[in-house]
């Protein structure tokens, strides 16, 4: 199941999760033809979590048959592959695709009935031909890490549809463009209506262009539409319907929301109104499953989420799972989706793929993600060298890339710089990743306002100004009276110092804990050493979900605070 809705009424989609045939490949063996795939492995799944591959970072191949009734075209949905995949469809070459947390997709066309092969082989090493996936503070795992199906598609379909809702003279409206692909070499016309809410809404006639895209899509008034907030998540089906020389030949479904987001006068608003994020950064990572969520533990993560009093997340460092921001829609949870990038240097900057790296995860999280209106802030690189110039030239590209995309949400960057960042004045938002109680020793109060003056000065001044990772390590069941750095007492101790400074700072526009579950990290030396047991324990609960001491503390902060 790749979203918790019906994404098509028309076109047939098959899922291709369950068990797949794999063996790990050294790069001198990779003959498809020679490979004896002796394990079985699930997908979606990380090879970690197989007795075999504990900690494997390398090649492997995954295997499965696919069965054709009768003659189409296929398009394969890879939601996600931890981290290079290359695909290939009865021996050839179809694909590849970098980034562990976007979707892509693969077509082999006018494929006869009978059996197949798929084979993906995928790849977590990490080399100067992965700029983002690096030895980091979270772990890479391997494997087709999120869904993948099988659609059947005709020669023209329908690939995505954007949902931007406007509220204009007291009535929601929208701007809704479809892009339809032609897989076929001429052209062909065709014809495009919107459903939603009982409702038809012609969107016109369309050419499309031999084997490319071609948009149509149009401004609709939605009159009585219910607005979409955290109190009342209101969402609504939205079906794009293609139809070819009179006849309906394809469909997408999609869900939105009414809802705006500003950010002005030194605060954020939804539909008009000051929200101020009660919220938590998260790691898709758990012990049993790695990155490769099931549904059921997305969703415990969220009932834990609003246990604890928060009404926002941030998806700290990476685009999520679409499931898991089809639960914050459903929710009504805030998110902060940012792209993919963690703690990168100048010089880790300017490897010579990451300019490129990063304007497909940004394309990618964008388009993919455009129509969740949970979403209410789009995210860049975070903390990376946005203190130099050079690094300041590539946070421009990048926020005037995602603006060019989607004019609709305000734009960040969490940052570490203090008095010497000097790209606030390119965001909509100012965000600070402090530690105070932690890797310093200062009062968290008086480094907030210190946080507001800098930003004032260098760029951010009446741009509203977020918390965006604060906290502490504290090892599960270490308590001890002491109190101790490391201790379960001092871990609460340092989130309650802060929650009780940003609570009562009325400039603030939110705060993120950092951060929601420990997660595992890359084993290695220098800075990594500190984390003990190849762990960043700095969750409010341990890998497993047990609360820690700070976890009541939290939820007296959260569940008591409105501006
Ligand atoms: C940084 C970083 C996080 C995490 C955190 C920490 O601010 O953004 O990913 O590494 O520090 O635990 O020190």
């Amino acid at each position: 199941m790749t979203r918790l809705f019906q994404t098509n009424e028309l076109r047939k989609v098959h899922p291709l999760d369950g068990s797949w045939d794999f063996v790990s490949v050294k790069e001198e063996e990779l003959d498809l033809d020679k490979l004896d795939y002796r394990y079985k492995l699930t997908v979606p799944g990380c090879w970690e979590m197989h007795p075999d591959f504990l900690t494997y970072r390398g090649r492997g191949a995954y295997r499965k048959r696919v069965i054709v009734k009768e003659k189409t075209s296929l398009r394969f949905v890879f939601k996600g592959v931890s981290h290079t995949a290359h695909i290939y469809f009865d021996g050839l070459h179809l694909a590849d695709h970098y980034n562990a947390y976007t979707a892509f997709h693969a077509i082999a066309k006018d494929v006869e009935p009978g059996e197949h092969e798929l084979v993906v082989v995928v790849d977590n090493s990490f080399g100067e031909f992965s700029s983002l996936h690096v030895p980091n503070d979270y772990y890479t795992y391997g494997g087709i890490i999120r869904p993948v199906a099988v659609e059947e598609i005709k020669h023209l379909y329908i690939e995505r549809i954007a949902f931007t809702p406007i509220w204009e003279n007291d009535g929601w409206k929208a701007n809704i463009q479809a892009n339809i692909r032609h897989v076929e070499n001429r052209e062909q016309t065709y014809s495009l209506r919107f459903r939603l809410n009982g409702k038809e809404y012609e969107a016109g006639l369309g050419e499309a262009a031999a084997d490319g895209t071609s948009r149509v899509g149009g401004t609709f008034e939605f009159p009585g539409a219910e607005a979409w907030s955290p109190e009342n998540p209101v969402l609504y089906e939205l079906r794009a319907i293609l139809s070819v020389d009179g006849k309906e030949s394809d469909d997408l479904i999609e869900r939105v929301g009414f809802r705006v987001v500003t950010a002005e006068a030194g605060s954020i608003q939804l539909n008009g109104k000051d929200i101020v994020f009660k919220g938590v950064n998260r790691h898709e990572d758990h012990p049993m499953v790695g990155s490769a969520f099931p549904l059921q533990l997305m969703a415990a993560d969220a009932d834990l989420m609003t246990d604890l009093g928060c009404n926002a997340v941030r998806t700290s460092h990476y685009p999520n799972d679409e499931r898991f921001l089809d639960l914050c829609d459903e929710r009504g949870i805030l998110v902060w989706e940012e792209n993919h990038a963690r703690g990168l240097s100048l010089d880790q900057m300017r490897n010579p793929n990451f300019r490129r790296q990063c304007e497909q995860v940004n394309r990618e999280m964008v388009e993919q993600h455009h129509n969740h209106p949970s979403i209410v802030i789009w995210a860049i690189l975070n903390e990376c060298a946005s203190d130099t110039l050079e690094g300041r030239a590539m946070y421009k590209e990048q926020l005037e890339q995602i603006r060019e995309l989607d004019a609709s949400r305000p734009l960040t960057f969490a940052s570490h710089h203090r008095d010497k960042e000097i790209c606030f004045d390119l965001a909509d938002i100012v965000s600070f990743n402090l530690y105070p109680g932690w890797y310093g020793d200062e009062d968290p109060g008086e480094l907030c306002d210190l946080a507001r003056g800098w930003a004032d000065a260098s760029g951010g001044l009446g741009k509203p100004m977020i918390m965006s990772e604060f906290g502490g390590d504290g090892y599960y069941g270490y308590r001890d009276p002491s109190r101790v750095r490391g201790t379960e007492e001092r871990q609460a101790d340092i989130i309650e110092a802060n929650l009780s400074a940003y609570t009562a700072r009325s400039y603030l526009s939110g705060m993120f804990i950092w951060q929601f579950c420990d997660c595992r990290v890359t084993e290695g030396t220098d800075w990594l050493l500190t984390r003990a047991g190849t762990r960043n324990s700095k969750g409010i609960v341990d890998t497993y979900r047990r609360p820690k001491l700070a976890y009541a503390t939290v939820q007296r902060y959260y569940k008591n605070f409105e501006k």
